[in-house]
């Protein structure tokens, strides 16, 4: 600081420097020799009156007389007026007309974003919405035979996966739609001819969505109407519905059997019964429906297996059996129902070579052919069984004469040996002998087609030869009840409304002039995915476009009516996967898809008419789809801001996907619950594609816990109110096996009379009578598998006075079973009894307030005190796999905590079947992983089997988890619990102190887990 002018400060304190003005005009200078403008003159002229000051400050500096030159130098020396001169040229001079400009200010839009955005295709199904495709029918008639109940059937076809559903639903659709190259319309539909099916034309019609396309497999239940005729010529019209055979997808096959009166079940005649297989029976017969059979892909046991004609007899029927075997193991089967080939029930088919017979469709060929003196349905019945055919005698017999090979069973004379005759010359004969032949037979080939490769050669015969599938519509129109004649099993199924209604009368009339009343099953996106078209049953009176309805949602009760809406029908239309045929009404008994009512709707609905009268409304039951979505993805937008387009994608997820649930955790986080790795993925691909359109980040996948107790409390245990005036006793033991499934399945219901509940439980679990008979609830909601009981003595407790606070001890209980003390989780199994209750003498004192929240305390107490425990869910996983890889198999089951139930090889085939329970947490990458081990030869199919106890005690603070290092035996509880709590934000800890508050009770439990 050695410069006078400066203080120590570093203020200037030196004389006074030149004036502000004398600095201004410098500075205008400066200003003005940097503009271009100013040096040529100004032709332009200036912008700005500061900047008319700047020239003249320039012609004061001495450069004015060069500038003035220069202006006068321009030959427009005309005046124009300030506002119409023209600095720049318009944006068309310089770019001809019908450009477009636009002008963007800098850095006010992101980089990211382009200005002109590129069309965006937004097709993620094929449709042929432009024009019909022609049918073998007119859409008018189809139209017209829905009016008539009696001739339509609703159709659920199910099965496991790749078992051909989809490939005979194509025989039904190329047998009555213009066969011309479907998918060449469709743009996305490409690259399915290289992965899938390379010869042989299936095309998979009702695969209409993306990644159906890309993966060859159906993921979602999709609809067809069609008309076809029986082998008498009876049209009738055909309500399909093609369900997934994935057991991921069981959510859509209950949808869609929800919707149909019958079950079309495909087995492959190789495979024979599969897991998915098992739950389809078990499934129809819950929901009361006809079921028939369709063996499919015979052809596989001539070509592939090459079996002779007697063993393949033999398989079909094993086949067959086992379908008959698991229908009489379910519950509620009535003796009579089985399916068997002589009873017409049953068909053979084998899909990609386009045919599909019953015995009395093809006796009818016999007849038709020969001239034969019988009925077909006389014929029929002695081509299956142990029925032999003489071939000298020409007479049928029962019993196959001793020595003598002339008789031959009935079924591989008639049907299985003419069938391997037609494969084998098709196969082996050239074209002059070939055509003898196939012409003796009746078919009738063009030249082209004799040099095709013998597949396609093979389909075409074979398809010529059987015809239209008309035995199949003969056992669909006999053996699957019309809408009419089920109307009152569905009615009374289903409704949930009083019996003695108008509105239910209508229902079972299946009466189009009646009430309205159309149950929302399934919810289809538009083919670019912005909008919902919602497809329902019409169970009585008749929906138009234009008319006004109600919508009750699931939750609608006759006390509730927030979940009911008013809409428009905008739209209806026939659905046939690939177009929708319009109509403008449509009465009871058919399917229709409605345009404009999906808006709140979130799975199902019921629709009705401004006719059913208030006291009336009620809906259809919801779907009765187990607890089965257990594995749980995180989900979260990769740019924060983008956190309402998600939300908004993930409610068109739950519609889309009837099991998908989603929720909020505690900790913010979005969680996603599926039933395995192909279902979330699928909801993944939607969600990131079609739905949301941007970018999500998704975490590991984990797996939804329940907490359990494994004793009965160890001391009685109260708790206080808050205001202390209260006193609730209650103490809590573990349910006996089977009482939660039986709540879950609603084999026992919480509104039903205490008797019938005493009865029940006396019966089925050798409670006390009183005991049944004092169960106030069960929780969480009203099918919850926990139970709340009032074991209190008259003597000890005011009996009246407790009764008044039932609902909040009841509402205390529930809120306590939806969220466990351990992590949050539901309870499970779980029995609370009230020993106790000291309540205060005045109403005000024993409040909702009071007593919720200490019923809950209580509850979380004596649970605590109950030795918890928590528990995991199991899959089961059906393996197929060849002989030398079963060792292999076991190596990755064993690596999962993984146990073999059954193993044992597949009769008839070269496949082994293991069937094994492994943990859900540990079965994603399962399948991957024995692809891997296996080389790609064992196929696995697992779903959510049971809940399991996870061994340890979850309490048990001496067990040490060491990061990074996988718990074992006896601490997976404790790893468990703690990283659901940690991941939902809760305290590592569960204390104790924070549900009881007396003190010496606390020693208790602490001493309990030590
Ligand atoms: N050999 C043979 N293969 C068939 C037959 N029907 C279907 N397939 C094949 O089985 C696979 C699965 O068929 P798909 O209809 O998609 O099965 P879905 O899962 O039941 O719908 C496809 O590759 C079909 O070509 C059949 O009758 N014989
Ligand atoms: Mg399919």
């Amino acid at each position: 600081m050695d410069d006078p002018n400066y203080d120590e400060f570093g203020n200037y304190i030196g004389p006074e420097l030149a004036t502000s003005s004398e600095e201004e005009e410098s500075d205008v200078e400066l200003e003005a020799a940097s503009r271009p403008g100013a040096a040529f003159g100004e032709v332009a002229g200036s912008e700005n009156d500061e900047e008319i000051g700047s020239e003249e400050d320039a012609e004061d500096t001495g450069r004015g007389p060069m500038a003035m030159a220069r202006r006068v130098d321009i030959s427009q020396t005309q005046i124009v007026l300030h506002e119409d001169k023209q600095y720049y040229p318009e944006a068309e001079e310089v770019f001809g007309p019908g450009v477009e400009t636009i002008v963007q200010e800098e850095d006010t839009q992101p980089i990211t974003e382009p200005i002109i955005a590129p069309i965006k295709v937004r097709k993620f199904q094929v449709d042929e919405d432009k024009d019909l495709p022609d049918t073998t029918y007119t859409k008018e008639f189809l139209v017209d035979l829905m009016g008539y109940p009696e001739m339509v059937r609703n159709i659920a076809v199910a099965g496991h996966l790749h078992h051909g559903k989809t490939a005979l639903v194509d025989v039904l659709v190329a047998s009555t739609h213009a066969w011309p190259e479907w998918d060449k319309a469709s743009p996305i539909a490409t690259p399915v001819t290289k992965i899938q099916r390379p010869n042989d034309k299936a095309f998979g019609y009702t695969d209409i969505h993306q990644l159906e396309r890309q993966r060859g497999v159906s993921l979602k239940a999709m609809p067809i109407s069609l008309v076809a005729q029986t082998t008498k010529g009876k049209s009738y019209a055909l309500n399909i519905l093609d369900t997934p055979g994935h057991v991921n997808f069981m959510d859509e096959v209950v949808a869609s059997m929800r919707m149909a009166d019958g079950v079309v079940l495909v087995v492959d005649a190789v495979e024979g019964v599969m897991a998915s297989t098992e739950r389809v029976i078990r499934a129809a017969i819950r929901e009361g429906l006809s079921l028939t059979l369709v063996v499919n892909k015979v052809d596989r046991l001539i070509i592939e297996l090459k079996l002779p004609p007697t063993d393949a007899y033999y398989k079909l029927k094993l086949t067959i059996e086992e379908v008959n075997n698991i229908i009489a193991d379910c519950p509620l089967t009535n003796a009579a129902l089985r399916v068997s080939p002589e009873l017409g029930n049953v068909c053979f088919a084998s899909a990609t070579f386009g045919w599909c017979f019953s015995l009395e469709s093809f006796a009818r060929r016999y007849i038709d052919t020969w001239g034969m003196p019988v009925s077909p349905k006389e014929l029929a019945k002695r081509l299956w069984g142990d029925i032999y055919y003489h071939t000298e005698r020409r007479t049928f017999m029962r019993k196959r004469a001793k020595g003598g090979s002339e008789a031959k069973r009935s079924f591989v004379h008639f049907i299985l040996e003419p069938l391997y005759k037609i494969f084998a010359q098709v196969v082996g004969e050239d074209e002059p002998q070939l055509r003898v032949v196939l012409e003796s037979l009746g078919v009738e080939l063009r030249k082209s087609d004799y040099a095709l490769d013998a597949r396609a050669l093979l389909r075409k015969a074979l398809s010529h030869f059987f015809g239209p599938p008309t035995g199949f519509l003969d056992m669909c129109s006999e053996h699957i009840k019309s809408p009419l004649e089920n109307a009152v099993a569905k009615t009374e199924h289903l409704y949930t409304g009083q019996t003695d209604s108008a509105t239910a009368a209508a229902m079972r009339n299946c009466d189009a002039n009646g009430p309205l009343v159309v149950n929302i099953g399934k919810q289809y996106p538009s083919a670019d995915g912005t909008q919902f078209y919602a497809l329902g049953r019409i169970f009585s009176g008749s929906i138009k476009t234009g008319e006004k309805v109600r919508v009750l949602g699931e939750g609608y009760s006759p006390g509730d009516d927030e979940d009911m809406a008013l809409a428009t029908v905008t739209n209806a239309w026939i659905y046939c996967s690939r177009y929708k045929i319009p109509v403008s009404g449509l009465g009871a008994g058919g399917w229709v898809l409605l345009g404009g009512v999906d808006g709140s709707i979130s799975k199902t609905a019921t629709l009705t008419d401004t006719r059913v009268s208030e006291e009336e409304l009620a809906i259809v039951r919801p779907l009765p789809l187990p607890s089965e979505s257990v594995i749980k993805i995180a989900v979260e937008p990769v740019v924060p801001t983008d956190l309402p387009k998600m939300l908004s994608g993930l409610r068109k997820i739950g519609k889309s996907y009837p099991l998908a649930q989603t929720k909020v955790e505690e900790s913010g986080e979005h969680i996603v619950m599926g039933t395995g790795e192909l279902y979330l993925d699928c909801i993944m691909h939607d969600l990131r594609c079609m739905y949301a359109e941007i970018e999500i980040k998704v975490a590991d996948p984990i797996v939804a816990f329940r907490e359990t107790v494994s004793e009965t409390s160890a001391v009685k245990v109260f708790g206080d109110s808050p205001n202390g005036k209260n006193r609730l006793t209650i103490i809590s033991s573990p349910l006996e096996q089977g009482i939660a499934e039986d709540i879950e399945f609603n084999r026992v219901q919480s509104n039903w009379p205490a008797r019938q509940m005493g009865q029940f439980f006396e019966s089925n679990y050798g409670w006390d009578i009183l005991a049944g008979r004092s169960i106030w609830a069960f929780g969480p909601g009203n099918d919850g598998p926990n139970i709340l009981s009032d074991d209190t003595l008259p003597d000890e407790t005011d009996k009246v006075r407790l009764r008044s606070v039932r609902d909040s001890i009841k509402q205390g209980f529930q809120w306590a079973a939806r969220e466990g003390p351990l992590c949050d989780e539901p309870m499970r199994g779980t029995r609370f009894r009230i020993l106790g209750a000291d309540l205060a003498e005045t109403v005000i004192h024993r409040g909702g307030g009071q007593i919720i929240p200490a019923a809950r305390r209580v509850c979380y107490s004596s649970f605590l005190t109950a030795e918890p425990r928590l528990m995991e869910p199991i899959n089961f996983v059906e393996i197929q796999a060849p002989a030398d890889c079963v060792s292999a198999v076991y190596t990755v089951l064993g690596r999962r905590r993984g146990h073999v139930t059954h193993d044992a090889p597949k009769a008839g085939s070269p496949m082994y079947t293991i069937r094994a329970l492994v943990p859900t947490i540990d079965s994603s990458g399962f399948e991957t992983d024995l692809r891997t081990f296996t080389h790609g030869q064992a196929f696995c199919q697992q779903y959510f089997d049971h809940w399991q106890i996870v061994p340890g005690d979850p309490l048990d603070k001496e067990i040490v988890l060491r990061p990074l290092e996988p718990s074992s035996g006896q601490q997976l509880a404790r790893d468990f619990m703690i990283k659901t709590r940690r991941r939902k934000g809760l305290s590592d800890d569960v204390s104790i102190d924070k549900y009881i508050d007396d003190i010496t009770l606390r020693e208790v439990v602490r001493d309990l887990h030590h």
